[in-house]
């Protein structure tokens, strides 16, 4: 299913359209606030081992949706369900079975199963293991557990970003298939406390060294797990400068 997308750039959206997409939106908002809801009720009562959803940080996800494209690449965090399901990588009821580890690749297309709740991916290869044209569809790599761990792997696919663009034999044959010629963007998330790590820094460090084609959006909610903030940073980074 072809979701929102890209509207930022649509030229002569008419009033019912926009609508349409306004009443769209908040339709997803709500189901996703649901979501994390019944999601917290399953875990705490033991029906689903593991889960930490993303209400909250429902709205900002729906907007960064907008602007992302087919070719562009992912990398963040649990916190990103609405956004997944904006991009159409993601069905509450796929969600859901990612909550209860459902081994059938079929309804859990992120990991079968084997990746916790709200660790999500997309596919870049086919059944019979050949690439995908991702540069037709949005793409997420796939979500690894430690906080700030996305950072690194974030730096990479804008390097990679970055490499198709200033080499030539890079912009021709099934390299196509990979990157318009360096056209995409990388996108990432991380939450406020995990800023406080190494990984994040350096991340930030490089793609300024290297100018390469990165976007980082911080969820800064205060606080990590029950941490406040004023006692886990020294300044506050994000709201100060
Ligand atoms: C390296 C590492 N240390 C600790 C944890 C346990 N842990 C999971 S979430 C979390 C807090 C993250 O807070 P923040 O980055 O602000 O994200 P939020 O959940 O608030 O959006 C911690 C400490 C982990 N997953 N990885
Ligand atoms: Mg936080």
């Amino acid at each position: 299913m072809e979701k929102q997308g890209n509207i930022g750039t649509a030229k002569g959206l008419s009033f019912e359209d926009f609508k349409k997409i306004v009443l769209e939106d908040f339709r997803l908002i709500n189901e996703s606030r649901q979501a994390s809801l019944l999601g917290r009720k399953e875990v705490l009562t033991g029906k689903a081992k593991f889960g930490i959803f993303g209400d909250g940080k429902e709205l900002p996800q729906i907007a960064l949706s907008k602007v992302f494209k087919n070719g562009d690449f992912r990398s963040g965090y649990y916190r990103d369900q609405t956004f997944m399901m904006a991009i159409g990588a993601v069905t509450l009821q796929q969600w859901f079975a990612g909550l209860y580890a459902h081994t059938d690749i079929e309804h859990e297309p992120m990991s079968a199963g084997r990746q916790m709740g709200g660790h999500f991916a997309t596919r870049s290869l086919n059944e019979d293991g050949s690439f995908r044209k991702l540069i037709e569809q949005k793409n997420s790599s796939s979500d690894i557990s430690p906080t700030g761990s996305q950072m690194p792997r974030l730096l990479g696919l804008a390097y990679a970003s970055h490499f198709f663009r200033v080499n030539k034999d890079l912009q021709q044959g099934e390299f196509l298939n990979y990157s318009d010629k360096g056209n995409e963007i990388a996108f990432g998330t991380i939450g406020d406390a995990s800023t406080s790590e190494g990984l994040f820094w350096e991340t930030i460090n490089a793609a300024g060294v290297l100018q390469i084609p990165m976007l980082v959006s911080v969820w800064d909610d205060g606080h990590g797990i029950s941490v406040p903030k004023n006692i886990k940073q020294q300044k506050k980074v994000f709201q100060k400068y």
